[in-house]
């Protein structure tokens, strides 16, 4: 890693963790990952990473609860490691660290070397808004990029919506499916099956498996369509895994595709005025509070509330680009 020095406006308090974490340092990955979470250093950490090029493989692996992800990721760390590569795991969970007992189940079975540089686990708690998806998903990908894993793997609870978006943050979507599960219908439901780049049919030791596969096969692959592979795997036998592995490894890398980088941007741009609506609570009351009294309809409302925000920011926000 080069240590390209941080710009002068920079708070002390992250260049220094900037020149450790540069210089290799785990512990100061650690707490650059926590800091991503805080707005106060978000920006920041955006312009230090603003010059990283692309170079790991990110492959997110979603699924229903219990469909068998932080096991199967759990088989794949030492494959990787076989490789010699290095891998970094991002485990979103949906519930806080503090409470859900999701964590130490994930670290449970997903076993690691402590004295292991090639393997990193993470743990990043989701907003209860986010379903499932960390905001600082992206910014915490960019940070275990430029510390040179070869692999990330982020393991999200398919939840639907915020599934499909995590699609433009990594380079190849993987869903797991649990054998005669039914959950292929909510997948379909929510366009969970046909954006996945590939689909697996986990636990392929139970009854059912192969059945499973084969159905999703007819289903996705239909005529005139492009095929998507549907392969069945067992982490519990450790039957193809490492298929799934050569598959992964195949994937075309389009997280900086313009068409990625443009979704990429839109996600970005609609968390931080999220994040602006909460920040400023009092002109939005103040603004709904003059809709009632002039009797404005909500399309009208909404774009107020918009312009509004964007007029304090353009006021406030005089950064020099
Ligand atoms: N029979 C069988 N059971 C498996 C296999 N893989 C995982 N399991 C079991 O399935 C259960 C759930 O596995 P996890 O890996 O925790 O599933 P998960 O999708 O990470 O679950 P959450 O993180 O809670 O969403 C555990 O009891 C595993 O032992 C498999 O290949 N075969
Ligand atoms: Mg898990």
């Amino acid at each position: 890693m080069s240590a390209i020095s941080p710009p002068s406006d920079i708070p002390p308090v992250l260049t220094e963790l900037w020149q450790a974490y540069s210089r290799g340092e785990r512990r100061a990955l650690a707490r650059l990952l926590t800091l991503a979470g805080e707005q106060d250093y978000r920006a920041h950490l955006y312009r230090l990473l603003s010059a990283v090029s692309p170079s790991a493989l990110v492959v997110a692996i979603t699924g229903a609860p219990g469909a068998g992800k932080s096991t199967l990721i759990g088989k794949l760390i030492p494959l990787i490691r076989e490789r010699g590569q290095s891998v970094a795991v991002l485990a979103c969970d949906p519930r806080s660290p503090l409470t859900g007992g999701a964590l130490l189940g994930d670290r449970i079975r997903m076993p690691t070397t402590p004295d292991d540089t090639g393997t990193y686990i993470r743990s990043l708690a989701a907003p209860p808004g986010r379903q499932g998806l960390a905001e600082n998903l992206d910014l915490c990908i960019a940070l275990l990029e430029r510390f040179a894993f070869d692999w990330i793997l982020v393991e999200t609870v398919g939840v639907g919506q915020s599934d499909v978006a995590i699609r433009d943050l990594v380079d190849c979507l993987v869903l797991l499916i649990q054998p005669e599960s039914g959950d292929e219908i909510q997948w379909e439901k929510a366009g969970l099956l046909e954006v996945a780049d590939l689909v697996v049919v986990s636990k392929g030791d139970l009854p059912g498996a192969s059945r499973t596969a084969e159905q999703l096969r007819q289903t996705l692959n239909l005529p005139g369509f492009p095929a998507k592979p549907v392969l069945l795997i067992s982490a519990a036998k450790g039957s193809g895994l490492a298929e799934l592995l050569q598959q992964l490894a195949g994937q075309p890398r389009r997280r900086h595709t313009p068409e990625q980088k443009r979704q990429r941007l839109l996600l970005l741009a609609q968390e931080i005025l999220a994040e602006r609506f909460q920040e400023h609570a009092d002109l939005v009351q103040r603004l709904i509070d003059e809709a009632q009294s002039a009797g404005w309809d909500d399309w009208h409302v909404a774009s107020q509330l918009i312009n509004r925000l964007a007029s304090v920011h353009a006021k406030c926000e005089r950064r020099t680009p």
